[in-house]
């Protein structure tokens, strides 16, 4: 046995061991600290022997990075990184022209313009905080995932037939989209997507220092075509939001009612609200013509004072965050942030509020003191809540029915138990949580801090993401999983509702223009062309790719020609996903499985420039190479 096998082995029998005492303290509070044996047991689930699969697929955001990453969970490990909003040398996401369709053609024209002066085709940066699947009656249906980018204001879709994002779209009219949830119920349906920063509603430098005309914007997009469906105009700014199991409403949190346009101001009132947002009286704005249009948006007006129906506010203590409907489609805990408290919100009495002049409160029916700076809330389907607390760097666990009894004047505590966890949680997740099939089997706390978890690799550290056991009353940490910036949000699907395909459909809408351009070239794609097909300087060359081998050995361009190079992988292999880079003209792309993928670009540099697969795929993937052959000009 090897040290590190001794020292395992130990660790296990020691946590084995702990059984017997750990009921026996178990009522003093000392028992916190040790496992029980459902829970020894449970930690040795999330630890996978070699081989074995993960029982949930884990989607996370990634904050600055921009890209979703797939984890297998509870054993955390890292599966994939699906670009998003970033560019990626791997795979030429933000290159190929494939990519650069998805991420272009969603922006707004004045943008386009905007980056064209530039010399850039889209955005090269994003912050994707919050990730979300696609929902059926409640609960995921393993279509979609959304995901918003908060640095350039856009809403992006990935595919989960292939894992790819498939549509990018600038939201127009809004400012910086943080929140952002699917419709649960009857299906998605709406996507929602917060604008978190005031602005003038036209934005085009008329009104400058004049906050008093700074307008917020929440905005429903149609996921199933990605087009915006309508926008509301609210008093106040919009942080997260969520929606319920009833198909009526979506609330989303302000920690900005003052509207400030600084610390102080922004932070002044007691109390800042949640605006809930009536899904059939803004249909039917809609439908009576009571909106402006504005960018080719239907923007109605729910501000405070407007008296209209689309809204309503609700006052809720200091700052709210996150937002959360709990899987029992009646309960909404609106997480204080700098109120040490959580507000519950019961949607069965929301009709009223809308119907009659009745206080907006009264629909708070609970409002627990757990600790302090709580910023989310994830669920286990039995009625209990945990609640990351930012400034203890706990997360605490309580029940829902209890909080509500002490709110009515009961005499119960609804705290069942804390952990602490390392350091300065943000959002934390349950497996299946934000669903109505929450399992209440694990939690993930996302901290923002690591310090001295893991060997220090310098000044910029890794934050650290704990897997907890929630299975029993005491919460236990298993595992510390440090990840690079910065994931925010995760969620946790069960894997029978996650069915990828192992390889591409040949028809698949991807490459639709490369197969125009092919058709217009009178060349299959799939048997590629023997000589390039020249079109006064535009150059395109089809190749495909069968291991260890490109179809062409070589191909000849002149200089200045835009060249298009289209390579088909013939392999319909599991796995033999092979690349295109092109050495010293910055190319790089994949091509996996049965996939087109394209990339144009300007070949300036005369000579013999080398390409080569860059995915490992053969024993003589070393071997597949060839070479591009630029004549100078004038040649
Ligand atoms: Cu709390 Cu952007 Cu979800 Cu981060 S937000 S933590
Ligand atoms: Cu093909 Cu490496």
């Amino acid at each position: 046995m090897s040290e590190h096998d001794k020292k395992l082995n130990v660790t296990r029998r020691g946590m084995l061991g702990a059984t017997a005492t750990g009921a026996v303290l178990a009522g003093t509070g000392l028992g916190s600290t040790l496992m029980t044996a459902k829970q020894a047991s449970a930690a040795a689930g999330a630890n996978l022997e070699p081989g074995e699969l993960d029982e949930y697929y884990g989607f996370w955001s990634s904050g600055q990075t921009g890209e979703l990453r797939i984890l297998g969970f509870p054993s955390m490990r890292e599966l994939m990184r699906v670009p998003v909003f970033n560019r990626c040398s791997a795979t030429g996401w933000g290159q190929t022209n494939e990519s650069l369709k998805i991420m272009t053609d969603g922006l707004l024209p004045e943008t386009k313009e905007f980056l064209a002066k530039r010399g850039m085709k889209t955005y090269d940066n994003g912050d994707l905080h919050h990730p979300h699947m696609s929902f059926t009656d409640g609960t995921y249906d393993g279509r979609y995932l959304f995901m918003n980018d908060k640095a350039n204001t856009r809403v992006a879709r990935v595919r989960c037939d292939v894992m790819k994002c498939d549509k990018i779209v600038e939201i127009p009219n809004a400012k910086a989209i943080h929140g952002l949830r699917p419709q649960k119920f009857p299906r998605t349906g709406y996507v929602f997507a917060n604008g978190e920063d005031e602005t003038p509603l036209v934005n085009d430098g008329s009104v400058l220092d004049d906050p008093s005309q700074y307008v917020n914007i929440f905005t429903a997009l149609d996921g199933d075509t990605m087009e915006v469906a309508w926008q509301v105009m609210v008093s106040g700014n919009l942080d997260n939001t969520d929606c319920d199991y009833q198909g009526k409403y979506a609330y989303s949190t302000s920690y900005n009612s003052e509207m400030g346009m600084n610390l102080a101001e922004m932070t002044e009132n007691e109390l800042d609200h949640v605006v809930v947002f009536n899904l059939a009286e803004i249909e039917a704005g809609i439908e009576a013509g009571d909106y402006q249009e504005l960018k080719g948006v239907k923007v109605l007006d729910g501000r405070k004072g407007q008296n209209k129906n689309y809204t309503r506010y609700i006052p809720i203590p200091n700052s709210p965050h996150g937002i959360n409907t709990a899987p029992d489609g009646k309960h909404v805990c609106i997480n204080g942030k700098l109120s040490p408290t959580v507000s519950i919100m019961d949607v069965t009495k929301l009709d009223a509020l809308f119907a009659s002049d009745v206080d907006p409160r009264s629909c708070i029916v609970g409002e627990p003191q757990l600790g302090l700076g709580p910023l989310h809330t994830a669920f286990d389907g039995q009625g209990n809540a945990f609640t990351t607390l930012f400034l203890d760097s706990q997360i605490v666990k309580w029940n829902i029915e209890d909080a509500i009894k002490a709110y009515g004047g009961a005499d119960v505590d609804p705290i069942i138990s804390k952990v602490d966890v390392h350091y300065q949680p943000g959002h934390n997740s349950t497996t299946m949580g934000e669903t109505n099939e929450a399992d209440g089997k694990w939690l993930i706390s996302m901290n923002k801090f690591s310090k001295d978890r893991f060997l220090n690799v310098g000044p910029l550290k890794p934050e650290n993401e704990q897997l907890i056991d929630i299975s029993n009353s005491e919460m236990k940490v298993v595992h510390d999983g440090p990840t690079f910036a910065e994931p925010h949000d995760a969620i946790m699907v069960r894997r029978d509702i996650v069915n990828p395909v192992n390889v591409w459909d040949r028809n698949d809408i991807t490459w639709e223009d490369a197969r125009k351009q092919a058709e217009a070239d009178g060349v299959d794609l799939e048997d590629g062309a023997e000589e390039p097909i020249r079109d006064g300087n535009k150059v395109r060359v089809y190749m495909t790719s069968q291991a260890p081998t490109f179809s062409l050995e070589k191909f000849t361009v002149k200089q200045g020609d835009e060249v298009t190079v289209y390579i088909t992988n013939l392999d319909d292999v599991d796995d033999v996903t092979h690349g295109f880079c092109l050495g010293n003209y910055g190319i790089a792309m994949e091509v996996a499985p049965l996939a087109t993928a394209s990339v144009t670009f300007t070949a300036d540099r005369p000579g013999v420039h080398w390409f080569y697969c860059q995915w490992f795929c053969h024993a003589l993937h070393m071997e597949m190479r060839g070479r591009m052959l630029v004549e100078p000009q004038g040649a």
